[in-house]
């Protein structure tokens, strides 16, 4: 899969997106992450990317030649690519969008900087608004980011287990079970004996139990959309958890 990423800070990308799983994806050929520079396709004598809102108010709005520049360029360069602007007023970024996306050869992402991009670029040139959250952030670069991650590891051959990423939280939708590692004792604190008792079921049920009663806890919007089995409800009925 090819992202094409248009932004004003090209550098931004580098180290984030060469490092783990996605550094090698890229390194093996399963994603190219190609970066432009809006203000390379800029064509007026300093290079504006930025220009003062008509109607007046505060900051500057990103001009819509050097994008539009851009795009046409990148649609030009290959396949058709899906083209989607990271603003704050998209609609919110989720698995099943991620997983979406994934089906495609190539993307476009947007990034704004300053009080946003002229209207006309969003209306008549992108296929899609994507915020990544109700927060606040200084430009579309992180939001990128975190497509381009969470697309590229749903991609044949990324993960080393081609299993884990369909077995994910919000895949289904329930949080995880806690995981524990050596060293068996932690400064005094100790990892769940049940843990260590070698019966696989056993496990396998404290396991069901304790991510049923974190996703009730933490995610009470998930756990009403959960559809309950006789032995989850028994779990979550039989089960003492000393609540943190
Ligand atoms: C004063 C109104 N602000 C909207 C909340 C203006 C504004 C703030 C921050 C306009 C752009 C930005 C920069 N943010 C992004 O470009 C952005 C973003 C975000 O801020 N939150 C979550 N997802 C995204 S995707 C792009």
């Amino acid at each position: 899969m090819i992202f094409e990423i248009l932004t004003i800070f090209p550098s931004m990308f580098s180290s984030p997106l060469a490092e783990g799983m996605v550094g090698k994806a890229c390194d093996r050929g399963l994603i190219e992450i190609r970066v432009h520079n809006i203000r390379d396709f800029a064509a007026d004598r300093h290079h504006m990317t930025d220009d003062r809102p008509f109607g007046g108010g505060e900051g500057m709005v990103m001009k819509p030649e050097p994008i539009v520049g851009a795009l046409r360029a990148i649609q030009a360069s290959g396949p058709a690519a899906r083209s989607i602007l990271l603003t704050p007023r998209g609609r919110m970024f989720d698995q099943e969008t991620a997983r979406q996306l994934s089906l495609l050869p190539r993307l476009v992402l947007i990034c704004g900087r300053y009080e946003g991009v002229d209207e006309r670029v969003e209306q008549y040139f992108t296929d899609d608004q994507i915020s990544i959250g109700d927060y606040v952030l200084t430009g579309g670069e992180l939001a990128a980011m975190v497509v381009v991650d969470s697309v590229s590891r749903l991609l044949p051959g990324v993960l080393g287990n081609e299993g884990s990423a369909l077995e994910d939280s919000f895949s289904r939708p329930v949080l995880e079970h806690p995981q524990y590692t050596r060293p068996r004792d932690f400064e005094g604190l100790s990892v769940p004996p049940v843990l260590l008792c070698g019966n696989h079921e056993t496990i396998r049920r404290w396991r069901r139990g304790q991510a049923l009663h974190r996703t009730r806890t933490r995610r009470p919007d998930l756990f009403a959309r959960l559809d309950l089995s006789p032995e989850d409800r028994k779990l979550l009925e039989d089960s003492n958890f000393g609540d943190r």
